[in-house]
């Protein structure tokens, strides 16, 4: 089985260089007029990645939205399964981030959700990414919350967060995603995700409530690889090739000094 994209995230993490992906929720594909523009969009940028994935995506809906995304792509971003339940698994996808909820207390989505995936993955050729999901108050509440029925971590607890991450480290999970939630209020503060930063050495995904330029260089400069934005790139379509410029130039700044 291939761990192609693991490695280029460990890669990218071991030269300080930073990552954007395109988080697209297929449930709202057929609402969203500008869905074809964005992907589109996004593809000519060659962006990093596009995540797929929401709280309520059926099998029907994902498989639809697969079709209609890899058909702009055609091959030239890789697109990363995010999955809110068993129902969406696709082989149709380059990799699947095998998410476990450790920030909650719910055993349904610590293992049970993966102990029902798990043999149509073992079939599959899909790369899957063991992912430690943690989940942060984003000031509002949000799906993933309420589907999951799971308390998100404080924002003001970062020796909370922290001792998540490494027991979620100890326990063998290869990347972290922290997310404040699709259209949070509030980012995950630079504090959180410095805390995490500091005790692992392992890819670390922020998403959540992105929405400016501003607040998506705050989450890379406290230590986050790849930033996800969603809801940020509907509202404001220009958004992904303003940060993505800026993800360029201080890649390339890297290289320099
Ligand atoms: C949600 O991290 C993602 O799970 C992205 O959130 O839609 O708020 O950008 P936004």
């Amino acid at each position: 089985r291939s761990t192609r994209l693991r490695d280029l995230l460990f890669e990218r993490k071991s030269e300080g260089s930073k990552s954007l992906a395109l988080l697209i929720d297929p449930e709202k594909m057929d609402r969203q007029s500008s869905f074809t523009e964005l992907v589109q969009g996004a593809t000519e940028l060659e962006i990093d990645f596009i995540f797929i994935g929401g709280s309520l995506v059926s099998a029907d809906q994902l498989a639809k939205c697969m079709a209609s995304v890899n058909q702009i792509v055609g091959g030239r971003v890789p697109l990363v399964l995010f999955p809110g339940s068993v129902m969406q698994v696709s082989d149709e996808a380059d990799a699947i981030l095998f998410l476990s909820l450790i920030s909650g207390r719910n055993p349904e989505w610590l293992i049970g959700q993966q102990v029902l995936a798990a043999p149509h993955l073992s079939k599959s050729k899909l790369e899957i990414i063991p992912t430690g999901y943690m989940l942060v108050n984003g000031g509002s509440s949000t799906s993933v919350e309420y589907i999951s029925q799971t308390i998100p971590l404080p924002q003001d607890k970062p020796d909370l967060a922290a001792a998540t991450a490494l027991a979620g480290k100890y326990l063998g999970l290869s990347v972290f995603y922290m997310d404040a939630g699709s259209g949070a209020r509030v980012p995950v503060s630079p504090d959180m995700i410095r805390a995490v930063n500091a005790h692992t050495k392992a890819p670390l995904i922020v998403g959540g409530g992105i929405c400016s330029l501003s607040s998506a260089r705050r989450a890379w400069e406290a230590g986050a690889d790849v930033l996800v934005i969603g809801n940020g790139a509907e509202k404001n379509p220009s958004l992904i090739a303003e940060v993505l410029q800026y993800a360029r130039w201080y890649n390339a700044s890297l290289n320099v000094n």
